[in-house]
């Protein structure tokens, strides 16, 4: 049994039309992070914050999968059981190009959260601060997304996936932020293979074994292929 640990971040749904963080004219260009992507930004303004993700959320409806998201769907369907899917992207482009293990760490913009009870629902296209939570009705919504300062998701499925991995691979992320930015140290200390496939060398390329650089339309399907 291979077992092969994938992350993926906002570069492998650059093709398909969805802005990255710190790219040249990325998201973090257009907003201050610490007003969008912080619960003491979403404290001050919400209206701000639901802005962004309901701008984020109508967009990602309007993407579709491309060839790097299907070749990873390809892989996971030829190897059941031996790949998890760890995002650091809110968007749902791995599931809707087939892959059924996705472990989203940062959060779902598919998701709504109450942050008075801790309820999650579906959530609507447009969200507003003010609507009610179906579980206790307080106006206390929240997109379901991870900010920085907040305990990332399925942390009990994603370190023990870390720690069993005989290849850990690291796709359009820039290796900025932690935890994730640390995934490909841990695992290269504990015996894995470690593999960068990116536009560019992100900030912890050294961290890896094997790199290919590219847009991810063509280094990811060419590497699992
Ligand atoms: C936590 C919300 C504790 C969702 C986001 C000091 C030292 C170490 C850590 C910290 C520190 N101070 C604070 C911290 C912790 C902090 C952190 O890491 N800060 C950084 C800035 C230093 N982290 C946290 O707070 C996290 N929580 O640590 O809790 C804990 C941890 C474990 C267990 C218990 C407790 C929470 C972090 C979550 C933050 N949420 N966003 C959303 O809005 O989407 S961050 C944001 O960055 C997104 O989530 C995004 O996913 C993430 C990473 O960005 P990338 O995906 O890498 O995107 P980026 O634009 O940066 O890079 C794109 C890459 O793609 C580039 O390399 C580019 O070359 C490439 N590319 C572009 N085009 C293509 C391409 N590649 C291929 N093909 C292309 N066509």
């Amino acid at each position: 049994m291979n077992k092969i640990v994938i992350l993926t971040g906002a570069g492998i749904s650059a093709e398909s039309g969805l802005g990255t963080f710190r790219d040249e004219g990325g998201l973090w260009a257009q907003h201050a992070v610490e007003d969008v992507a912080t619960p003491e930004g979403f404290a001050r303004n919400p209206a701000l914050v639901h802005d962004f993700y309901n701008a984020r959320r109508a967009q990602a409806t309007g993407a579709r999968p491309n060839a790097a998201h299907q070749a990873l769907a390809r892989l996971e369907a030829e190897h059941r059981g031996e790949v998890t899917l760890i995002t650091q992207n809110v968007d749902d482009l791995h599931e809707r190009a087939g892959s059924r293990n996705v472990l989203h760490m940062h959060g779902e913009l598919a998701g709504a959260l109450c942050h008075s009870c801790g309820h999650r629902w579906p959530a609507p296209v447009v969200m507003h601060a003010q609507d009610p939570c179906p579980a206790c009705r307080a106006p206390a919504t929240r997109p379901d997304v991870v900010w920085f300062g907040e305990i990332p998701y399925h942390m009990d499925v994603i370190d023990p996936a870390l720690t069993e991995a005989d290849m850990f691979v690291s796709i359009g992320t820039s290796g900025q932020v932690y935890p994730a930015a640390a995934y490909a140290q841990h695992c290269g200390r504990l015996g894995a293979v470690t593999v960068e496939l990116n536009l560019e060398p992100s900030s912890n390329s050294r961290d890896f074994a094997e790199t290919h650089y590219g847009p991810a339309t063509q280094v990811v399907p060419a590497w699992v292929d």
